[in-house]
């Protein structure tokens, strides 16, 4: 258990005075080591001085995932290579991905604030964890590992997928907590049912589980699956990866780690900050980060803050969960996709029209994403194995840009709808 009262119950005056602090640091540290940010700095004629109150971040430029993907690979490092002794980086991004360098001292603040919110959830030293999150660049596999090792749980590592071996252990060993993506733990619990096992039944106590857009639907769904409550996870990659903000007991909202990440929410299309309570895009500010600071970094999540007194006791903020994106990008079973990877594979074969539409299901409560594009002409009046071949080959492709296998359908010309405006290249039929 990690109750960390001194940061988690500061008072507000006290917050925003440690977060000036930290932010003045910071941006200075951003200046002076990363050409990235003396650059834009310079370009506006600010300087680290100019920040006095938590008001002028204001001041501050945004940075993107573009402005990151061109600092590919280590770019945005404060320290020196030798200093980083962990990264990460985004998964399926269009182009480079983004690659998040981490000094000892950002993995100790990633396991402090992993172990507050697994705290939330109730996770002790008595514990035994499962971690279906992936391991590997993805955060989350190690996020949830360097949290749960801190409060002195017991984690057992089995990353995502084996989903049969999954449940024999949820069995075998008694996992008390389990951590999972939505979609997998509806899928795993779905399986479990098919093999006779119901886990209501089991030692768990709690579910964690983020990574991707859920409905308060589908936490019922996973609570009356299996019987525990079910506890919001958020994060990203640029940031931290898990652990940015988490949902304490009382289920409304999750708290943000303020002494480590600062939270606005702004309209996305006039750059200004929205009033508190109101919707906008979330950009985040990391306070304490050594290997690579981040600026004000626009998350195209949409969600609002919330500053109600919380029963737990905890001061932080909370926020809502996150209920869309700015952009068009897709977690398709936790992997982030854009469409014009999609569209990138497509324009580089011969023989397709460049109309298609992205279709999103689940209908095994597992995402399945179907590709469905014109054929030519020329191509549609070949043999059946000459389309069978390109539908094989259109599928490599999009696997090898997007790192998932999709199902690609081929269909005659001109039958995909045409828009006047916008075209509708994404149905997503998931309800979320
Ligand atoms: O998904 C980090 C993470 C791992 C969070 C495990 C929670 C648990 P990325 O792959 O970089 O990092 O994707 C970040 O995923 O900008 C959101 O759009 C979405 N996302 C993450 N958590 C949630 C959540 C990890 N709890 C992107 N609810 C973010 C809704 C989420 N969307």
């Amino acid at each position: 258990m990690i109750w960390n009262e001194e940061a988690e119950c500061i008072a507000k005056d006290e917050l925003e005075q440690l977060q000036l602090e930290r932010l003045q640091e910071i941006v200075k540290v951003a200046y002076e080591n990363v050409p990235y940010y003396r650059k834009k700095f310079d370009d506006i004629k600010l300087k680290p001085e100019d920040i006095q109150t938590l008001k002028d971040i204001e001041k501050l430029p945004f940075t993107t995932k573009n402005d990151l993907r061109e600092a590919y690979p280590f770019g945005m490092f404060a320290v020196p290579r030798k200093d980083i002794i962990e990264v990460h980086t985004s998964s399926g991004t269009t182009g480079k991905p983004v690659v998040s360098g981490y000094t000892q001292k950002d993995i100790d603040i990633w396991s402090e604030v992993m172990a507050r919110g697994l705290t939330m959830m109730g996770l002790t030293d008595e514990d035994i964890i499962q971690n279906t999150h992936g391991y590997g660049l993805f955060t989350g596999g190690f996020g949830v590992h360097y949290g749960a090792q801190k409060i002195g749980a017991t984690v057992i590592p089995i990353s995502t997928g084996q989903t049969k071996r999954q449940i024999e252990i949820l069995c075998d060993f008694g996992s008390t907590l389990m951590i999972f993506t939505p979609s997998y733990g509806l899928y795993l619990a779905e399986v479990a049912n098919s093999e006779g096992i119901d886990p209501k039944k089991s030692n768990l106590k709690a579910v964690g589980f983020g990574a991707e857009m859920w409905t308060e639907e589908m936490r019922q769904e996973i609570e009356r699956r299996y019987g525990v409550p079910a506890f919001n996870i958020y994060g990203l990659t640029e940031i931290m990866g898990p652990g940015v903000a988490i949902e304490c007991d009382q289920k409304s909202g999750l708290h943000v780690f303020e002494d480590h990440f600062y939270p606005e929410i702004i309209n996305s299309e006039t750059l200004e900050p929205v009033p508190l309570g109101e919707k906008g895009e979330l950009v985040l500010t990391t306070l304490t980060r050594e290997g690579m600071p981040i600026i004000r970094f626009r998350t195209k999540d949409i969600t609002a803050l919330k500053n109600d007194k919380c029963d737990c006791g905890r001061t932080f903020i909370k926020m809502e969960r996150i209920t869309g994106r700015t952009d068009d990008m897709l977690k398709i079973r936790g992997v982030s996709v854009f469409p014009s990877q999609i569209e990138k594979a497509l324009l580089n074969i011969d023989g397709l029209e460049p109309h298609y539409q992205i279709i999103v299901t689940r209908p095994h409560l597992m995402d399945e994403l179907e590709v469905r594009v014109e054929a030519s002409p020329k191509l549609f009046s070949d043999e059946v194995k000459e389309l069978i071949g390109i539908k094989n080959r259109i599928e490599s492709y999009i696997e090898d840009e997007i790192g998932l296998r999709v199902n690609v359908t081929l269909v005659e010309p001109k039958t995909i709808p045409r828009s006047e405006g916008k075209a509708v290249r994404v149905i997503d039929k998931r309800e979320i």
